[in-house]
């Protein structure tokens, strides 16, 4: 075997420096492979125009870092070494820590519910990293591939990339700053499309809102509670019978009349378009499409079809600019009906009932040239979404040339933020998810895309008061600011919740809405320059170790927004670390241990309008505030972008960029215009001036804005004294806040196994989380060294469970349990938990989870039925019960994975997908040992048991999972005779070849 492999390797491999040449600008470099090179390269859909990777330019600057290369198997593998104690950013859209280092990710655009810390692949695709070097400087590397791409970041300050070859690498670098890398990455790949400014106010989602009267009923509500809202979505259930591009009769007859209401009120609507169109004669979409043969297709050449939400559907093929017109002009009729948005979603493209979640890979694309042309699905899956997003910018752009169109997409693909904004999909209601959230908006806007933010609350499950009026404080300061939440669950609106959340959330959004000048002059510079909106800490100095790993807070522009995502800890109980340098608080009165403290870098001027319930209601002569920090030197400035909020008159000079200045000289501080751009005149309206001195304190000052502002600053003292005031009243104001009820662990009077965090096991290896208040099961298995979360559910269902029947689900799966001992691992002792829960008839299933100190790689599971109150009528037997081991896995590559078992008969097994459900019993039971195998990763789970205790195996294969499933022997039980399965799992490497 090892000498086979040798003779391959030489035979096909190649390796060594990869080639370089100038593009774009100084610091910019195109990497090829020689000598395959760049004519084997396919164009760039990154690129805002890929003509411009495939120019050199007159440079004289040579780069600092080359990667390296191996070209094997038609696989081209790309190394960049750095320094120590460089930190790893961007990915994209991926969960997890912020800091990326040990993280490994595909991508693959993959519908993702309820996704984990350790999924690899999500809803989109960036295969970019940002590497911040140890002295600051920052490089960008790109691998500009569409197929699926695994980056490789497990190695300290190794980048690696691996993926079909050949694709160049673009490197972006080492500049000054990341935020100069993001500068550049914006002339390669397009910065943000302009959002109108309605769009960054707060919108309100649920899937759904079921008519039109809700949909009214939820607008007025916001208007009577004075919380300030801009938008209300239409999720999919407004159409009729999930057809794309019609309104259900009953319950949204009339939806312009709908629209006309809601515009009336201050509210934008946005409707949602999946791309699964419905395989039916007659219906308008299905037939203009087949007529203009827009269908993607099978490998045989007949439209492929799938199912979605409409059942069986055809999807259109998004890489064809014949097809995008097509869809661009439906896009542009349905506009007609008073869409404001559109929200494309299961872009992935997501498909049901595969195992894979999404097509087959050999399906066709008939692509433009200049894309790629004709590819299989493999080439063009990961861009589907972002085409989509593409299409439908155009057709909502050829509606009306005088609108900003607003698209929201779940796919997507580095450089689509030139069409749509997006959100970090289907997240889960608990606070891990609040954690997370922060990180992934923050790595989108490193990855180019600054328009983003969660479903706040969480998308699937309930939250709590606390959880939701938490989540609202911190997003009311994302980019993208968007309430949603599943079907079936409890309403999440903000006032759901009880009055003291209901506050928190009001106070939330109307600070918002004062920072709305100052967010919308941030994504003018997003668009015209490529600066981030929101940014890492770090960002602030990016020379300091310390605040490279900082997941509590984040920059908005000069603003520092530090959270607790602690249950329980509000901010009060939150030590900040600050950067270095002045950094003054600041609240809008309305500090609450539940929201976010606000800090003003030393250096900065920020525009505040006042609070408003929409944005229309806000015009050019409303007062205008102007927060001033100052620096050092006793110098500060910033910028104001003001035009209609919406149209294209701002290129063509149809707006008023304002630069002010604010500078203390002598004991007085100057605020003036030091610049002004565009050809709107000022507009006649007071200013109104707060210099902030620390601790919220601040001077006072009115005047017109444009003319010249002058604040005395009083003696050290009187500034001392004003600072100590104002912290105290800061404290009190804390201390007297109506806080949340926590009402976290209240769901029972049986204390702490209640609780709704779930138990975690840890022994530094294996990370098993286990919820030991229903169903026993573990909802996680986090396995260290692989970095792979190989089972991930959610509290309520799935995971690994546990049956007393063959049916599925019986009892034993949803019955509650109490944990009767539990073990830390102290000195060398395992960790252990060991739970039992009541199945009725005497009965009761009793469960061990232990990892050993001494043998780290495994985890054990012992679990048995026990007689507990068995009857005497029955002669101490039960009923028949059958004990069944039900683990759901996640598989990362479906279509890389199989089941691998040799038989006691010593017939040897590989198990795949396609052969859907299996079982396996007698000679044919796997010899006391199965493995899960994921080829991509080159490892497999090993699941051993003892082939005593087992009476039948089952493997079933579900949506993007399969199942492991032991079984017992069928019979009743006893005192003496319990029923009982014993087993174990380990991760081990499989040599891929
Ligand atoms: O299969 O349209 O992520 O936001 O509410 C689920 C219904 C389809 C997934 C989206 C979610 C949306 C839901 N959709």
């Amino acid at each position: 075997m090892a000498d086979h492999e040798q003779k391959a390797v030489t035979a096909d491999a190649s390796s060594g420096d990869m080639i370089f040449q100038p593009i774009l600008e100084d610091g910019v470099f195109r990497f090829d492979c020689p000598p395959s090179d760049r004519d084997a390269t396919y164009p760039s859909l990154s690129f805002i125009n890929s003509k411009d990777r495939e120019t050199p330019i007159m440079s004289h600057k040579a780069p600092l870092y080359t990667p390296t290369f191996e070209c094997l198997f038609e696989r081209q593998i790309v190394k960049i070494e750095l320094p120590s104690g460089t930190s790893f950013y961007g990915t994209g859209e991926v969960s997890g820590q912020l800091e990326r280092t040990g993280k490994r990710v595909f991508t693959w655009n993959t519908d993702a519910w309820g996704y984990g810390p350790g999924t690899t692949s999500l809803y989109q695709s960036h295969p970019w990293v940002i590497a911040v070097l140890p002295n600051g400087e920052a490089l960008g590397v790109l691998a500009d591939t569409t197929q699926r791409c695994e980056i490789d970041l497990r190695k300290e300050s190794r980048i690696q990339f691996v993926a079909p070859s050949s694709y160049p690498v673009i490197t972006f670098g080492p500049f000054p700053s990341p935020t100069a890398v993001l500068i550049a990455l914006s002339h390669a790949i397009g910065s943000v499309f302009m959002p109108p400014k309605w769009s960054l106010g707060y919108q309100q989602c649920r899937w759904s809102y079921d008519s039109d009267k809700r949909v009214l009923e939820i607008a007025r509500t916001f208007r009577e509670k004075g919380i300030p809202c801009d938008v209300i979505w239409m999720d999919i259930d407004y159409m009729d019978g999930f057809r794309c591009f019609t309104f259900d009769k009953d319950r949204f007859p009339n939806p312009k009349s709908l629209v006309d209401d809601l515009h009336q009120n201050g509210f934008k609507a946005i409707w949602m378009l999946d791309p699964g169109i419905k395989h039916e004669e007659g219906y308008f979409v299905y037939d203009s499409g087949s007529k203009s043969d827009a269908w993607i297709q099978k490998a045989d050449g007949s439209p492929f079809v799938g199912e979605v939400w409409p059942g069986p559907c055809v999807f259109p093929d998004f890489t064809q600019s014949k097809v995008r017109s097509w869809w661009a002009s439906l896009v542009k009729d349905f506009t007609s009906n008073g869409v404001d948005g559109i929200w494309n979603d299961m872009n992935e493209p997501a498909v049901f009932k595969a195992v894979t979640k999404t097509m087959p890979q050999s399906n066709i694309h008939r692509g433009d040239d200049e894309l790629g042309g004709c590819q299989n699905h493999s080439y063009y899956h990961n861009v589907y979404g972002m085409l989509m997003a593409r299409s439908t910018y155009e057709g909502m752009k050829l509606s009306n040339e005088n609108k900003r169109p607003f698209v929201l997409t779940r796919a997507g693909f580095i450089g689509g933020q030139r069409y749509a904004a997006t959100w970090t999909g289907d997240n889960l209601s608990n606070w891990e998810h609040l954690h997370m959230s922060i990180s992934m908006v923050l790595q989108l806007g490193l990855s180019g895309q600054p328009l983003s933010g969660p479903d706040i609350g969480g998308f699937a499950g309930n939250a709590t008061p606390q959880l939701f009026g938490r989540w609202m404080g911190v997003s009311a300061m994302f980019p993208f600011c968007r309430g949603h939440s599943e079907i079936d669950t409890i309403d999440h609106e903000p006032w759901s919740f009880g009055e003291e959340c209901e506050e928190v959330c009001r106070l939330a959004l109307k600070r918002r809405y004062r920072l709305l000048p100052h967010i919308y002059t941030l994504f003018f510079k997003a668009h015209t320059i490529g600066t981030p909106v929101a940014m890492p800490t770090f960002f602030a100095d990016p020379k300091d170790p310390n605040l490279r790993k900082l997941e509590n807070s984040f920059l908005l522009g000069p603003i520092l927004v530090y959270a607790s995502t602690m249950p329980g800890q509000g901010l009060d109980k939150l030590d900040c670390t600050l950067p270095k340098g002045i950094w003054l608080r600041f609240d809008f009165d309305d500090s609450h241990p539940d929201l976010p403290t606000l800090y003003l870098q030393g250096g900065s001027v920020i525009p505040l309008g006042p609070p408003h319930q929409h944005v229309g209601e806000s015009n050019p002569s409303d007062d205008l505030t102007l927060l001033v920090a100052l620096d050092e030197h006793g110098k500060a400035e910033g910028f104001l972008f003001e035009d209609d909020g919406d149209g294209y008159e701002f290129t063509k000079g149809g707006y008023l960029l304002t630069h002010y200045v604010a500078e203390l000289q002598s004991s007085v501080v100057t605020v003036r215009v030091s610049k002004t751009e565009g050809l709107w005149k000022r507009p006649k309206r007071r200013m109104h001036v707060q210099l902030l001195l620390g601790e919220g304190a601040m001077l006072d000052t009115w005047g017109m804005d444009g003319e010249v502002l002058q604040i005395m600053m009083p003696s050290e003292q009187e500034v001392y004294k004003l600072v100590s005031t104002s912290e105290k009243y800061y404290k009190t104001c804390l201390e007297n806040a109506k806080r949340i009820p926590d009402i976290e662990g209240v769901s029972g009077q049986k204390g702490v196994d209640l609780s709704r965090t779930p138990i975690e096991l840890n022994n530094g290896y294996w990370i098993l989380k286990v919820v030991p208040w229903i169903g026993g099961r573990i909802i996680s298995m986090m396995h260290l060294p692989s970095g792979m979360q190989w089972l991930h559910s959610r509290v309520d269902i799935n995971g690994y469970e546990e049956y007393s029947g063959t049916e599925y689900r019986s009892a034993g799966c949803s019955e509650e349990y109490n944990v009767i001992e539990r073990k830390l691992g102290h000195a060398g002792e395992e960790e252990s938990i060991m739970l039992e829960g009541d199945i009725g008839g005497g009965l009761g299933l009793q469960r061990k989870i232990y990892i050993p100190k001494n043998d780290p790689k495994v985890f054990r599971i012992d679990s048995s039925i026990v007689a507990r109150k068995v009857g005497a009528g029955s002669g101490g037997f039960s009923r028949l019960v059958c004990l069944r081991v039900h683990p759901t896995f996640g598989l990362l590559h479906p279509t890389e994975s199989f089941v691998s078992f040799t038989s006691i008969d010593g017939s040897k097994n590989e198990v795949w997908p396609e052969s859907g459900e299996q079982f396996y019993e007698g000679n044919l039971l796997p010899n006391g040992e199965w493995i899960l195998v994921d080829k991509c990763l080159g490892l497999g789970l090993v699941n051993r048991f003892n082939v005593k205790e087992v009476f039948k195996c089952l493997i079933h294969w579900g949506t993007g999972t399969v199942n492991l499933e032991l079984w017992s022997e069928d019979r009743p039980v006893s005192n003496q005779s319990p029923l009982r399965i014993s087993h174990e799992y380990e991760v081990i490497e499989i040599p891929k070849l």
